[in-house]
């Protein structure tokens, strides 16, 4: 047998296989169970990744599995996902070269063939996917976005870092008393590094609390560590604040710094109609368009993301048509990462631009495959955090910056946000000193 020469074929070939997968349960951010996961390879090293879940979730995503067991955790205990990775998964992944993510991803995917892997869960096979990839740039001593790049042959010399989307002000399920829409946030657009675009929307986020704090809100945050300010009377009013937030921290409203929404419209919708129950209005798609119309016109918004229900096909292809000039129409419940919902989005021309959320999906491959497919059609790609499950896990910003996502859509304060902002900002320093 000969010896391989070259050093890193040595190394892939020492710790190419899985030794043992094992899954527990740990604590996300918003205080209840999620899932870890450890991939561990002969060699001894090991790659951990744990999976976050929504509070608004889509009807579309992949499903989350939680025990329903009203003695643990009230029912949102993760014990029958982990057994799902020690029992079912584990055994036949085992003994797999962790180097072939696809090749795994396509037999987590066939143990599941439900369209959101309802019997094993969406959250049992995400974290084997990624805890996977996570032990296959370890074990090629590689960055995790290098690892992603070179996996899925993405092209470009050097990975195009996103731009913070940052949450500033929450409101819908992610906060009490707050805003109908779900998320006002600040996209920067400046061309600076990430260091200086996190910096922007952090100065931005605090000059606004202290002009809400003017006006006499308090300084509470909502799921998403954005402010939640109690009582406000309308959906408007928050706009006026980021606003003047922006102008006052020293900012181009629009050109450097600009307003993004998430409504995250399934939330209020039913019966053919939209409640802002804030506002006690009862709109119509077409009514709520125009409002978004005239939102647009008054304050420096860029993109509006969910801005319609998640079946409401035909408003959205009339939104896009009526914005999609000037404004992002982002899709997220709508789309949910699946590259079924994404066609048929771009065949409706409902969207131009899509959320990415891996757990809305399942496997690493698969949502690989939904921002090849976004790409492809020049559609613009956000990445995304969730809202009350987040983990500290960064694994999101590696993924954007291996698919060159044009902005990445996370919190601006508690420690499971600011760990991936953190991350973007070392990413940089890493691509602009290997570039130098
Ligand atoms: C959204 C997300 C993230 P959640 O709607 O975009 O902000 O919310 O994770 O609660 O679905
Ligand atoms: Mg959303």
């Amino acid at each position: 047998m000969n010896t391989p020469t070259h050093p890193e074929r040595q190394i892939t070939r020492l710790n190419a296989k899985i030794k043992t997968i094992r899954a527990r349960e740990i604590l996300s951010s918003g205080a209840n169970p999620t899932i870890e996961t450890i991939v561990t390879l002969e060699s001894g090293i090991t790659g951990i990744a744990s999976v976050p879940f929504g509070s608004s979730a889509g009807r579309y995503e992949a499903l989350t599995l939680l025990d329903g067991d009203p003695a643990r955790y009230g029912g949102h205990g993760m014990l029958q996902a982990t057994h799902n990775v020690n029992n079912v998964i584990a055994p036949v992944i085992a003994g797999t070269d962790v180097f072939d993510q696809k090749g795994i991803d396509a037999q987590l995917i066939a143990l599941d063939e439900t369209p959101r892997r309802e019997n094993i869960g969406g959250n049992s096979i995400l974290s084997v996917s990624l805890a996977c990839a996570r032990a296959a740039c370890n074990a090629r001593a590689l960055p995790l976005y290098q690892y992603i790049r070179e996996t899925y042959t993405l092209a470009g010399e050097k990975p195009y870092l996103p731009k913070p989307m940052m949450v500033v002000i929450e409101g819908g399920c992610h906060a009490d008393d707050s805003t109908d829409l779900q998320e006002y946030m600040v996209g920067i657009r400046a061309d600076v590094n990430s260091r200086d675009a996190v910096r922007a929307g952090i100065e931005i986020y605090h000059t606004l609390g202290k002009v809400l704090k003017a006006h006499g809100y308090p300084m509470n945050v909502g799921l998403e560590g954005a402010y939640a300010p109690a009582g406000i009377p309308s959906n408007n009013e928050p706009l006026i604040y980021i606003q003047k937030a922006i102008v006052d921290a020293g900012y181009e409203p629009m050109d450097e710094v600009a307003i993004a929404l998430d409504p995250a419209a399934s939330e209020f919708y039913s019966d053919g109609s939209y409640r802002l129950e804030r506002e006690d209005r009862t709109l119509s798609a077409e009514q709520l368009i125009r409002y978004y119309e005239e939102l647009v016109r008054e304050f420096p918004i860029f993109s509006i993301e969910d801005g319609l229900g998640e079946d409401d096909w035909d408003s959205w292809t009339l939104l896009n048509e009526r914005l999609g000039q000037s404004v992002i129409i982002v899709g997220d419940d709508l789309t949910t990462t699946n590259v079924t919902r994404l066609q048929k989005a771009i065949d409706l021309k409902a969207i131009n631009a899509i959320l990415i959320k891996p757990n809305q999906v399942g496997t690493l491959s698969e949502t690989v495959e939904a921002v090849t497919l976004a790409k492809k059609h020049g559609l613009k790609v956000i990445v995304s955090h969730r809202g009350g499950g987040e983990t500290t896990d960064t694994l999101i910003i590696d993924l954007a910056a291996a698919v060159g996502a044009d902005f990445v859509k996370v919190g601006p304060s508690r420690g499971e946000r600011v760990v991936k902002y953190n991350r973007l900002m070392e990413i940089d320093e890493e691509v602009a000193s290997s570039s130098e």
